[in-house]
């Protein structure tokens, strides 16, 4: 297929120290040598790949910029294409001006990821590792960022194919003894079968679990503040954020709304809201915040009991520790800098959750706040060298898909059903891990995920 040659700004529309412009295919550097003017006579065309080369962009006889080229021949470039890059000054308007030239001398405007999309047509990199370069651009914190680039280098695309292996060598098998019964023999198969599948099913389900996990680590942990009024829930969120963000005052039922706000710590991202205090009001608007907080804490991955420590726990405490039980959840004992009136033992006695004191005044015990999350989400350091994470939720349905796909064929064996029964599912199992690497995937499902890509990639 004659692909033609496209190009785009690949950097940012705003004004910054170099912007570029990219191209790619056939016709990338006889456009180049249109408009590209170097020292002396030097026809880049001529010159090596990946190298890099000072001159002006011209349009005839008017100079436009500044620049450095760097050319690359396919198929080492990042679509296998002939690609060329041109670096110039970052500004909006003059970046747009070297684009309209090279579009003026026989390129055509990029859509959104078809650079992206070129490589993966042109086999320099399968789907999975296709979708991973958008999870990097977009990845929030160091544990999104790790397991893209992880998924980009291949990891889980090695998976994958490993598992199909295992699937095809037994299509394989079973056909060919159907075929050929005199030379290849069923007999005692289906022990063989199963004992492969049970840990295939097992690794997928692995795979399946990590993308719970992985969802939860890449977008954010939704956390909800819980806690009665004036409890210190709101300067909890101020201390969390590094901002003065909610209102804070000494008059019970002060927050009245949900607040809602993305932290950082280090590998992890939480989305926390900070909510009205528990009790029951017969204020209006109070109310409605009140519910408010109870539905966003159904919905919590984590919540956050905060403890007035300095007044007596009382009905609303004990609504919150019935409703924590058996969920995510860690309490602060707050205010340690006053005279104590609940103590950690207290606490420790209703619930089975960790206990930490802090006082969000002082900003004391913040630090083990942030340890004790970091534990619960990890469970120690996140290994990236051997174990695959998966992100992406079209990878986790392909998942399950093959899961039930060889739990039929389990259960074919077991019901004693004839073999090609089995060879349907297992190649039903095959197919769809296969749509993870891009294998006999729709075109429109191509378009929609490359669409979702920024101009340029
Ligand atoms: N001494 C002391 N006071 C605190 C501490 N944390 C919060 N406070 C005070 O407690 C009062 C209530 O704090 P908020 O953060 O508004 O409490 P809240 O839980 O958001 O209260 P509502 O929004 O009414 O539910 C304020 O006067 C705070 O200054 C603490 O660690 N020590
Ligand atoms: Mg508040």
């Amino acid at each position: 297929m004659k692909m033609n040659t496209i190009a785009a700004i690949a950097t940012a529309m705003s004004s910054s120290g170099i912007g570029i412009v990219r191209i790619s295919g056939e016709e990338s550097f006889q456009i180049i040598d249109k408009i590209f003017k170097g020292k002396g006579e030097k026809i880049l065309s001529k010159e090596p790949s990946h190298t890099i080369h000072y001159g002006y962009i011209c349009d005839g006889d008017e100079v436009i910029d500044e620049v450095l080229v760097l050319i690359m021949r396919g198929p080492k470039s990042y679509t296998a294409e002939d690609t060329v890059e041109i670096d110039c000054h970052g500004g909006i308007l003059v970046t747009k001006r070297i684009l309209e030239t090279v579009l003026k001398y026989g390129a055509r405007p990029a859509e959104p990821g078809e650079f992206t999309k070129r490589a993966f047509l042109n086999g320099r990199v399968d789907l999975s590792q296709a979708e991973a370069v958008i999870d990097v651009i977009h990845a929030k914190n160091n544990y999104a960022l790790k397991s893209s680039v992880s998924q980009l280098e291949g990891a889980v695309s090695r998976k994958i194919r490993d598992m199909r292996e295992k699937v095809i060598y037994h299509i394989a098998f079973i056909e060919s003894a159907l075929d050929d019964p005199e030379h290849i023999s069923l007999d005692g198969y289906q022990e063989f079968l199963l004992q492969t599948l049970e840990p295939l099913k097992e690794e997928l389900n692995l795979l399946i679990k990590s993308s719970d996990n992985g969802r939860v680590l890449s977008e954010g942990i939704e956390t909800v503040i819980l806690g009665k009024p004036n409890a210190g829930k709101s300067s909890l969120l101020n201390v969390l954020v590094g901002e003065e963000r909610a209102i804070v005052t000494d008059i019970a039922g002060t927050t009245r709304d949900t607040l809602k706000e993305q932290i950082r710590l280090e590998d992890l991202s939480l989305n926390i809201i900070d909510t009205a205090g528990i009790r029951n009001t017969e204020d209006v608007v109070e109310k409605i915040g009140v519910e408010k907080a109870r539905n966003a804490a159904q919905e919590a991955d984590l919540i956050i009991y905060v403890v007035d420590g300095s007044c007596p726990l009382d009905e609303n405490d004990e609504e919150i520790l019935r409703f924590i039980e058996n969920r995510k959840a860690v309490v602060l004992l707050n205010k340690t800098d006053l005279t104590p009136v609940v103590t950690e033992d207290m606490i420790k006695m209703r619930t089975e959750h960790q206990v930490i004191p802090i006082s969000a005044k002082e900003r004391l015990g913040i630090g083990d706040l942030e340890n004790e999350i970091k534990t619960m989400f990890y469970h120690g350091e996140i290994d990236f060298n051997d174990q695959v994470y998966i992100t992406n939720v079209r990878h986790k349905n392909a998942l399950m898909e093959a899961l039930k796909s060889l739990s039929m064929v389990e259960q074919s064996v077991k019901e004693g059903m004839p073999e090609d029964f089995y060879s349907i599912d297992l190649m039903d199992a095959y197919e769809q891990l296969g749509t993870i690497l891009g294998e006999s995937v729709e075109d429109d499902l191509v378009n929609e995920i490359f669409s979702k890509f920024c101009m340029g990639k």
